[in-house]
């Protein structure tokens, strides 16, 4: 479902000058013990972003994942950029999620980089829901603007490859505002920061589970820890 988004995405990551960075096997890909799911990861090295993970997930009908998450460079405080997307394709539901996570919840800093984004917002009404969280805090790396959607077939298929193209456009612009020297948070506090976002995202992530109903709860673990949240391993 989601692979031209994934070409999409892979292609404007090379177009930014990114190089493949090495990944070990056991997460490069990953079959679940049934063969009914497989799980492809990839790491990139973007000039301005120290890391850059891509992740698919096909489980058939069941279900269809691409996340990604890019962690700009210590000096620059932009935000992350977040995309959870998942079809479960035996009833055809959309869950579609993308957001420029925020390092801090300040007016000025939303000041700074979320003129985009709230564009977007507006331009996508369908990713306008006003969606209840269960997992997460939404007032916790996630920004008020965030694009989220519940949908079907549609939305899948006409507005979110849309909604992709102009999000990926609108983050990979902010970059040119970093350049421009404004960033305002110490490097040591992007730092602090961006490893209490993979603390706080692995202990919260709803993947955990069906990660470990595929692959087993071990795999599941060192993925969550390891490739997925890396930061959150270092207090172990
Ligand atoms: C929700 N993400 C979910 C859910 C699952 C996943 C199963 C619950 C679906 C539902 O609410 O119906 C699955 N997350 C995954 C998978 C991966 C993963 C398979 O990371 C594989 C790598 N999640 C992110 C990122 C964002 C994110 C980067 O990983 C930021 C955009 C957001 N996912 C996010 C949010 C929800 C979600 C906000 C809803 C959770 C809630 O209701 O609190």
């Amino acid at each position: 479902m989601f692979d031209p988004l994934l070409l999409e995405l892979t292609t404007r990551i090379q177009a930014k000058g990114g190089e493949s960075v090495f990944v070990k096997e056991e997460f490069k890909k990953c079959v679940s013990k049934r063969g009914d799911a497989f799980i492809s990861s990839w790491l990139w090295k973007v000039p301005g972003f120290r890391r850059w993970r891509v992740t698919r997930l096909d489980a058939g009908q069941k279900l269809q994942v691409l996340n990604s998450v890019a962690y700009p460079e210590f000096d620059n405080d932009q935000p992350l950029m977040g995309i959870d997307l998942l079809w479960f394709g035996s009833s055809s539901k959309l869950v579609a999620i993308l957001d420029f996570q925020p390092l801090i919840q300040e007016e000025a800093y939303f000041a700074r980089y979320f003129q985009g984004l709230k564009l977007l917002q507006s331009d996508y009404p369908e990713f306008n829901n006003k969606e209840i969280m269960r997992s997460f805090d939404p007032n916790k790396y996630f920004s008020p603007w965030i694009l989220f959607c519940r949908g079907g077939l549609a939305e899948a298929t006409k507005s979110l490859p849309l909604a992709f193209s102009a999000f990926l456009n609108c983050y990979l612009d902010l970059q040119k505002n970093a350049l421009q020297g404004q960033s305002h948070i110490s490097d040591s506090q992007v730092k602090r920061l961006q490893i209490d976002y993979d603390i706080y995202s692995a202990e919260r992530d709803p993947a955990h589970g069906l990660f470990s109903s595929y692959f087993g709860k071990t795999w599941s673990d060192h993925f969550l820890n390891e490739f997925l949240f890396p930061g959150s391993s270092l207090c172990n």
